[in-house]
């Protein structure tokens, strides 16, 4: 089914005219409401009028994180705070949190472009869906909540934490989807066995996961282990939360509700548009937003885009499934390494859980990578002979990959520290 078939399947000439009046509106507002932008833009040498077409995005400056933080809490609303209805933060881990707000109707059109990605992943009103994101100033659970109690689903509001009691609950309440962090639906897992219970006959045949990156490997293992469909799901809460992409039943890329955010890529080096089809860095400009318009937002999240039409009828164009950050790329001995080219050769090898840290470190001039992994219990009660055998594998396929050696450690099941919320899996002690 698809949500909004007038939008999400709208002929992509329509879909432009359209974007194009709605950045307008977008710019023609924050210049005259929010001072910050009016700066941008006067530095930059534009105004409203010079947007004539979607490309002349390109004169509007970018906006990036440390834009937020220093017009904290409300220095970049655009409407007065008599109008704003709802405050969510982001998840920083340090200092002051990034404050979003949003009004009346910008909440409505959360829940509907919300209400689209459920939908999308094949949620409806015959499901019992668990909510595992912690309610409170992420915008993942209230994100979702809204959005599935338009479709008509039955919530069961969870929230995070009390993993065993989180088992119970699906059992009793016989949920038949889970919405989350993929790393917590490990946890989850666990949790289930440690109770005797397989995960995959608890009855929960759709996983909708978001808020982290997880590669395709780390997919396959989570729709054996629950013996689930699992899709994806993409936001971020400066341009609104969850709700700006996800995927379809066809899993070809995740849909971006583009009627109501312009996306561009571009090489994050230089700044320039990357060469369509190519890799680079998403950039979100909102074009409905009332409270928090935001022009060009620098997401950091590595990316290509799609605009062929997808198998399941809608027109949208779709954004590769985020597996990295340009932040989060460590350089390690001159090499460029992102944690999911490691999570791949993991999960891709028998006999490794799917919980494991990456620790860079510093030894005199050299760097030391060092990778850590739990055993599965199958593995981990055989010979010491096979453990050896095993690392050494592991070892030479990081090399293989990377061109990197590193050490391997193998770990005891349960060993590594458990994720409620966003996993941590790089400690870099550089
Ligand atoms: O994580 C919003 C969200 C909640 C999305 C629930 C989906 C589900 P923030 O806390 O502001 O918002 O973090 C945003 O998280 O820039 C990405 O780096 C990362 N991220 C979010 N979804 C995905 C995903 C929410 N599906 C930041 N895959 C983003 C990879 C993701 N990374």
């Amino acid at each position: 089914m698809i949500w909004d078939p007038q939008h999400e399947c709208m002929d992509r000439d329509e879909l432009r005219l359209l974007q194009l009046e709605r950045l307008k509106e977008t710019v023609t507002r924050v210049y005259q409401r929010v001072p910050f932008y009016r700066r941008a833009m006067d530095e930059s040498g534009v105004r409203p009028e010079d947007i004539n077409t979607l490309n002349d995005i390109d004169k509007l400056p970018f906006t990036d994180k440390t834009a937020l933080r220093d017009n904290y809490p409300y220095g970049l609303l655009a409407v007065s705070k008599k109008e704003v209805n709802r405050l969510h933060a982001s998840s920083g881990t340090t200092g002051k949190p990034t404050v979003v707000g949003y009004t009346r109707r910008d909440l409505e059109t959360w829940s509907d472009l919300v209400a689209r990605i459920v939908t999308m992943a094949g949620v409806d009103d015959e499901d019992v869906v668990q909510i595992t994101f912690g309610y409170g100033l992420f915008t993942g659970a209230f994100g979702l909540h809204y959005g599935l109690e338009k479709v008509g689903a039955t919530i069961v509001p969870a929230s995070v934490g009390n993993t065993g009691r989180q088992i119970m609950l699906m059992q009793d309440f016989g949920a038949t989807a889970l919405v989350g962090t993929p790393s917590y639906a490990l946890h989850l897992a666990d949790a289930a066995r440690a109770m005797q219970v397989d995960p995959a006959d608890l009855g929960i045949r759709k996983g909708l996961f978001g808020a982290e990156a997880w590669t395709e490997s780390m997919r396959g293992e989570m729709e054996r282990t629950w013996n689930m469909k699992a899709t994806d799901n993409y936001g971020l809460s400066e341009v609104m939360g969850p709700g700006v992409s996800g995927e379809c039943l066809q899993r070809a890329g995740l849909h971006i509700n583009e009627d109501h955010f312009l996306v561009e890529v571009i090489d994050p080096a230089t700044g320039e548009k990357a060469e369509p089809g190519r890799e680079g860095e998403l950039i979100i400009t909102t074009l409905t937003k009332e409270a928090l318009p935001i022009l060009r937002y620098r997401t950091r999240d590595i990316t290509v885009l799609d605009e062929t039409r997808c198998a399941c009828g809608r027109t949208t164009a779709r954004m590769r499934k985020v597996c990295g950050r340009t932040d989060d790329m460590l350089i390690i001995s001159g090499v460029n390494v992102f944690p999911s080219q490691i999570e791949t050769v993991l999960m891709d090898m028998a006999g490794l859980s799917p919980h494991y840290q990456i620790l860079v470190s510093k030894k005199g001039y050299l760097d030391h990578l060092e990778v850590q992994v739990e055993l599965t219990d199958q593995v981990f009660t055989g010979s010491f002979k096979d453990l050896e055998a095993l690392e050494n594998k592991l070892r030479q396929k990081i090399f293989s990959v990377l061109s990197l050696n590193c050490r391997v450690r193998l770990l005891e099941p349960h060993s590594l520290a458990r994720s409620e919320g966003k996993i941590k899996r790089v400690i870099d002690n550089r």
